[in-house]
């Protein structure tokens, strides 16, 4: 199974897309989480990417597709995977079709999770995650059992340096002004399954999965 969640900031593409790796056995690449290992560990990358992460921007298209291309080509990605967070424009998702093609592979769905701007908002500053082994929390609709420890490792839960108000308003900007041309690309192609994100994370996983089985036959 080879499928993309697409979504606003927010939306519930990593809390969905981790789910929906363990359900298919497949792995959950991330983007927005590469690049946060990789400014936590000092890398070339990490480093390039971390202004353009902290601000709310994209970071370059030839530098996603640089990392893209060799991720997919590990050997855990052959037999499937969730893109989150990638692709977030057309030069990403035409370049991701060059890629696909040269791996002899096709998209299976591309998951579009649809919740309005004000719950975004209201989840973003909500949130926590555990920087140790990424588990995700929401201070009202998913709060930990202990206030600020992770309840998968005990590590103390942080919020995202590009969670503020300020920069969530410019993150949504910039997926209106980049990735939402992405819906049309994926509808013309017979790929789009707009799922509304926002039951309970059970409920929105259960719509989506009943959109794969009625999509891929
Ligand atoms: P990221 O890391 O990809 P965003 O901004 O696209 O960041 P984000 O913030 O990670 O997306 P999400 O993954 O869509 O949001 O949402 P989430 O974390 O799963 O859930 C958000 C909150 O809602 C949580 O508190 C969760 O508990 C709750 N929630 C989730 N699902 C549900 C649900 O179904 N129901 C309910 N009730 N609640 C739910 O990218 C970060 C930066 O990296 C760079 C950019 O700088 C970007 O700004 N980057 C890229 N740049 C260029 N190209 C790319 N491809 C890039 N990828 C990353
Ligand atoms: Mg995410």
């Amino acid at each position: 199974m080879r499928l993309v969640i697409l979504g606003a900031p927010g939306s519930g593409k990593g809390t969905q897309g981790e789910l929906l790796g363990k359900r298919y056995g497949i792995p959950q690449i991330a983007t927005g989480d590469i690049l946060r290992a990789g400014m936590a560990a000092g890398t070339p990358l990490g480093t390039g990417a971390r202004d353009l992460v902290n601000e709310g921007s994209l970071v370059q298209d030839d530098v996603m597709l640089e990392l893209i291309d060799r991720r997919l080509g590990r050997a855990d990605a052959a037999k499937g995977f969730v893109l989150d967070g990638f692709p977030r424009s057309i030069p990403q998702a035409e370049g991701l079709e060059r890629i696909l093609k040269k791996l002899g592979a096709k998209l299976d769905a591309v998951i579009k999770l649809d919740v309005p701007k004000r719950v975004l908002i209201e989840r973003l500053t909500e949130r926590t995650s555990c920087p140790g082994c990424g588990s995700v929390y929401n201070l009202s609709s998913n709060p930990p059992v202990a206030a600020g420890r992770c309840d998968r490792c005990g590590g103390g839960l942080v919020s995202r340096v590009d969670d503020t108000e300020e920069t969530v308003r410019k993150r949504l900007n910039v997926y209106q002004a980049s990735t939402t041309p992405l819906i049309d690309f994926y509808d013309s192609r017979g790929l789009l399954l707009i799922v509304h994100g926002l039951g309970t994370i059970p409920e929105v996983t259960a719509e989506i999965e009943k959109g794969i089985r009625g999509l891929v036959r």
